[in-house]
């Protein structure tokens, strides 16, 4: 069995390096380019160095500057033609523009690509989690940490942690030729150093609390606008629209807040380093003209040492503003952590499945010291139907989500044909158990597709048939586009009851050997709930059939008939046993049934 990538578990580093396959060698030209810009741009101030000394001045030039001054015909020619120098400053340039275009180019690339990997990869493992997960958390919640989150990682990626090795270049480089200059001057620039970064640090461990706040309420924000417009039918239909507005309003105002909060804090952390930097260059001024006066560092050098100090600045600055960005992605890759470490569902492969199902003393809790189930048996031989019968609330559905290993059994087992189904992976039982949900939900789509989409190369007579033996068929051939209609997001263009039976057309559609039908006919009338049992019967004759329902006329022709209560199975049997019995069954079948024909029909209980 494929056992996906269940238990595979990310270190921040470790998940990073995964979401950057496939983009590493892009990000790598964008970083060698970079690097180019950076000796490119160190060049400069030695040309303007040697410019103001030898060429303004009279000092003699040394080492590899003497050999392309006497290239371009020695000092004495160049005084004369200024122009070639600047020239060579214009080429410099163009070489640094053409460099500068790679690294951007390059890193958008590599972004685009990383974005892409990222969110395939969140995408595919959202889809292997289990239901028990999705369940437990909210939508807003998640949909907000595969599109801020994912940003922030990226954004961080590309705009801070790519660039940072050009500023440690940048830095090292202008530092070396600083000290060689002026070790004093230099020393003095140096010290500054660590108070920049020091401050960064603290600002750093300060910043990740708010950060992380901010993303929660973030969170919170778009979980109550996605519920608002998931539930605007109830919304509209209760008069709560004010009510919302209000919630949503509240928590825009406190989320803004906190935002306010950290641009404060921002501001006041930028502004007071500013002004270091500035105590910084005005000390340097001051000292380098001394010295400068004395003879210690000729005019050309000060004017490429203070050049160098600003390239030097620069990164040191925003090796600060990197480090406190760090906080944000931090707390980013920690939150999409915790889904890429949320454990796969182990899915496998589908197969083919056959024989009895059994309960066996089957216990189950959504939440520990809740029991929602306790001790049920029955058992389902092949090719027969089954009826569930009892009041809402009484685990029906919960029964038929773990025979669908939708959630674990907490106690007990279920077999089908004697195997335990812990060990028949999802994908083999779930091809061979068609579920009408309780809850049908259709995509947004044509209603063609919304039937074909459980079955792979679904024909359209197939969906046709299927369509027929859900008698729903008549009604789709009588709007306009037919089977092209396209029904909204969640089937708003849908009566209830065409809803429901195309629910089941596209459970149908897939002839499972086994159907389970969840409340999947409450929504017709009893008429037609009879007709699509005539026609299961006759064409789905050999398959094992579930029923579960609040009519005693749905179930009352299965071949045996379990009724719960508060999660336990109170009596099974045929209907004329439980009839004879006089217990529970018989108390509902007496009130269903002995209401007079119409009004039968009209609550919908007739046979
Ligand atoms: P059920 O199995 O959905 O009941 O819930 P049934 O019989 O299908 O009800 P009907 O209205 O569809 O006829 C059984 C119990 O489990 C109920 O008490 C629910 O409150 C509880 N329950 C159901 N679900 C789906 C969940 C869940 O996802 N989480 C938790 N915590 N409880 C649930
Ligand atoms: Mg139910």
């Amino acid at each position: 069995m494929k056992k996906a990538n269940t238990g595979q578990k990310f270190t921040g580093a470790g998940m990073l390096g995964y979401f950057l396959r496939g983009s590493r060698a892009l990000f790598l030209i964008s970083i060698l380019s970079g690097l180019v810009v950076t000796f490119l741009n160190v060049v400069i101030p030695q040309i303007i160095s040697f410019t103001v000394d030898s060429v303004i001045g009279d000092e003699p030039s040394g080492g590899i500057f003497a050999f392309f001054a006497d290239l371009f015909g020695g000092t004495e020619h160049l005084k004369s033609a200024v122009w070639m120098i600047a020239l060579v400053i214009v080429g410099i340039a163009v070489v640094m523009a053409v460099f500068q275009y790679c690294v951007t180019y390059f890193n958008t690339r590599a972004n685009q690509t990383l974005m892409r990997g990222m969110r395939n990869k969140l995408f595919a493992h959202i889809q292997r989690l289990p239901l028990g997960w999705h369940v437990t958390h909210q939508t807003g919640d998640i949909i907000q940490r595969c599109t801020t989150d994912a940003d922030v990682i990226s954004n961080f990626i590309a705009n801070q942690l790519v660039p940072l090795f050009r500023l440690i270049i940048m830095v090292v480089l202008s530092l070396t030729l600083m000290f060689v200059m002026n070790v004093w001057l230099a020393l003095i620039a140096a010290a500054f150093i660590p108070v920049l970064i020091g401050y960064s640090l603290v600002f750093y461990t300060k910043a990740r609390k708010s950060f992380k706040k901010c993303d929660e309420e973030e969170g919170v924000l778009s979980t109550y606008a996605q519920e608002n417009l998931t539930g605007v039918r109830v919304v509209r239909a209760f008069g709560r629209e004010r009510y919302e507005r209000d919630k949503f309003e509240k928590q825009n105002v406190y989320y803004t807040g906190l935002w306010v909060r950290i641009e404060k804090f921002l501001a006041l952390y930028w502004t007071s380093n500013d002004f270091v930097a500035a105590l910084q260059c005005m000390l340097l001024i001051v000292v380098g003209t001394v010295f400068c006066l004395q003879g210690s560092i000729s005019p050309g050098d000060l004017v490429a040492f203070i050049s160098y100090n600003t390239m030097l600045m620069g990164p040191v600055r925003q090796l600060g503003r990197i480090i406190s960005n760090m906080s944000r992605a931090g707390v980013s890759i920690a939150r999409i952590g915790e889904i890429m470490n949320a454990d796969e569902e182990e899915y496998g492969v589908a197969g083919t499945l056959s024989g009895d199902i059994e309960f066996k003393n089957v216990s189950f809790w959504y939440e520990e010291d809740k029991p929602v189930l306790r001790g049920v048996s029955f058992k389902i031989p092949e090719g027969s139907t089954l009826g569930v019968i009892g009041g809402t609330g009484s685990g029906k559905s919960s029964l038929m989500y773990l025979l669908d290993r939708l959630y674990p059994v907490s106690g007990g087992e279920i077999t089908i044909g004697g195997v335990n189904i812990n060990d028949i992976p999802p994908a083999t039982l779930r091809a061979n158990i068609g579920f009408v949900l309780q809850e049908g939900y259709l995509y947004s789509g044509t209603i063609a597709e919304n039937i074909a989409m459980a079955g792979e190369n679904t024909d359209d007579g197939a969906i046709v048939h299927a369509a027929e033996a859900a008698c729903v068929d008549e009604n789709i051939r009588s709007f306009a586009s037919g089977y092209q209609t396209v029904v909204g997001e969640r089937g708003v263009t849908l009566s209830g009851g065409q809803k429901q039976r195309v629910s089941i057309a596209r459970t149908l559609v897939r002839k499972t050997p086994v159907l389970i039908f969840d409340d999947s006919l409450s929504a017709v009338d009893s008429d037609t709930d009879a007709a699509i049992r005539a026609r299961l019967a006759r064409e789905f004759g050999n398959a094992t059939v579930i029923l579960i329902s609040h009519r005693i006329t749905t179930v009352m022709h299965a071949d045996n008939i379990v009724v719960m209560e508060n999660g336990e199975v109170a009596e099974q049997g045929t209907s004329a046993e439980l009839i004879e019995k006089g217990g529970i069954y018989r108390r509902i079948y007496d009130m269903q049934m002995s209401l007079p024909d119409d009004l039968k029909e009209e609550v919908g209980y007739g046979g």
